[in-house]
C-alpha cells in the first residue's frame, strides 16, 4: 500500500511485506542509508561555501584525484551502516578492497553486504552540477558468522535484494527498489523527512532522448555510431534530442522520468567502458528494470553478467525498452 507523500518511514512499515527476509534488518538498512543521505547531502548543498570542493590530494582505486566530498560521502555511508551493526560488509568505489564490518561483539551475525559508488559524478561538484550516491544490497554467501569473502561480493545482479540511489540536484531525491518496483523519496530539508513523491516509478517503454558521451564518438563501435545517426535522421519521430549531463545518476534519472537511453559503450580507448559493474551499472539495471526499462552490455543482460573483478567495468545501455532494443539492434549487426 502507499500514499503520495506519506513519509519514507511510513512507508516501510506499510510495505513491510516488500522487503524480503522480512526480518526488519532491510528496512534497518534502508533507513540508515536515508540517515546518512541526509548527512551528505547537507554537506553537497554547501559545498561552494566551505573548503570541501578542493581535491583531497589523495587518489582512489580508479587512480583518480579524490575530491573531498567522495571521501567525507564514503566515510559517512561506512560509519552509518556500522554503527548501527546492520551489514557484515562493505565494498565502495572509493576502496581497493572490501570491508569487513564486525557487530559489537566482534562477531559478523549480519546477513547483508552492501556495495556502493558513494559519490558518483564526483568530477561535477565544483561546477554545481548534480551528483548521486549509489548502492545495491546482497545477501551473503559465506556463512553467518564467518568474515566476508570476495564470493559474497561477486554475485551476479540477478542476486540483488535491494538497489537504489540518491540524486543530490534542484531536490534531493532516494529512489529504490527491493524487487517490488520503484517508488522515489524527496527530502524535505526543512523538516529532515523523506516523502513519497514518486511512487511506482515506471520507464517510458520508448522514448526521444538519447544520453552519451559524443565527444568519443570516433572511439566508438560501428553500432554504436550506426545508432547514434540513426537517432539524428530526420524520419518518423526522429530526429531525438541529445541530453548528458555527465552524471549516470542524473541522466537515467530524467531519462526514467521522460523516456530515453543512457549509454556508456566500449571504445577503442576503453575496451570495457567507463562504468562499473557491481556498484554503478548493476544497481542501475535493477531499478531500471523493475521500472520497466531493459539494461545490457549491448549484447547481454546486465544482471546476469557474473562478475570476476570488484571494479570491473562495463559497456553500458540502459533506458526505455524499445530504444535498448533498437540500440541493440544494431549494435548486433
Ligand atoms: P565521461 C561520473 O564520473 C561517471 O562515472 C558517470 O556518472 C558519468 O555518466 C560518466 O562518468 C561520465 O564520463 O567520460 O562522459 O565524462
Amino acid at each position: 500500500m502507499m500514499a503520495k507523500n506519506q513519509t519514507l518511514g511510513e512507508f516501510i512499515i506499510d510495505n513491510q511485506a516488500d522487503f524480503p527476509y522480512s526480518s526488519g534488518e532491510l528496512s534497518r538498512l534502508i533507513n540508515s542509508i536515508r540517515l546518512a543521505a541526509k548527512v551528505v547531502n547537507h554537506e553537497v548543498n554547501k559545498a561552494g561555501l566551505v573548503d570541501i570542493t578542493g581535491e583531497y590530494g589523495d587518489t582512489n582505486i580508479q587512480g583518480e584525484e579524490q575530491q573531498k566530498l567522495d571521501v567525507y560521502a564514503n566515510n559517512k555511508f561506512i560509519q552509518t551502516l556500522t554503527n548501527r551493526e546492520i551489514v557484515c560488509g562493505i565494498a565502495s568505489e572509493e576502496n581497493e578492497d572490501f570491508l569487513t564490518i564486525k557487530g559489537c561483539n566482534g562477531d559478523h551475525q549480519n546477513k547483508y553486504v552492501v556495495l556502493m559508488d558513494p559519490l558518483d559524478g564526483s568530477s561535477n561538484i565544483d561546477v554545481n552540477v548534480s551528483v548521486g550516491t549509489i548502492f545495491s544490497v546482497y545477501r551473503r554467501l559465506s556463512p553467518v558468522g564467518t568474515p566476508v569473502t570476495a564470493e559474497d561480493f561477486l554475485q551476479p545482479g540477478n542476486m540483488q535484494v535491494a538497489a537504489g540511489y540518491i540524486i543530490y540536484g534542484t531536490s534531493t531525491m532516494l529512489v529504490y527498489t527491493t524487487g517490488n518496483g520503484v517508488n522515489g523519496f524527496t527530502l524535505n530539508p526543512a523538516l529532515g523527512s523523506w516523502y513519497l513523491s514518486h511512487p511506482n516509478m515506471k520507464f517510458p517503454e520508448n522514448g526521444k532522448i538519447y544520453s552519451t558521451n559524443e565527444g568519443n564518438y570516433i572511439h566508438f563501435p560501428q553500432g554504436v555510431k550506426d545508432f547514434i545517426k540513426y537517432c539524428q535522421e530526420e524520419k518518423e519521430d526522429r530526429p531525438y534530442t541529445s541530453r548528458y549531463i555527465g552524471s549516470m545518476v542524473s541522466d537515467i534519472h530524467r531519462n526514467m522520468i521522460k523516456g530515453g537511453i543512457f549509454m556508456y559503450p566500449e571504445s577503442s580507448r576503453a575496451r570495457n567502458g567507463k562504468l562499473r559493474l557491481l556498484y554503478e551499472c548493476n544497481p542501475m539495471a535493477f531499478i531500471t528494470e523493475q521500472a520497466g526499462g531493459k539494461a545490457s552490455d549491448g549484447f547481454k543482460r546486465i544482471l546476469d553478467i557474473q562478475p570476476e573483478k570488484l571494479h570491473q567495468r562495463t559497456p553500458f545501455f540502459c533506458g526505455s525498452k524499445k530504444m535498448v532494443e533498437k540500440a541493440e539492434e544494431f549494435m548486433q549487426r
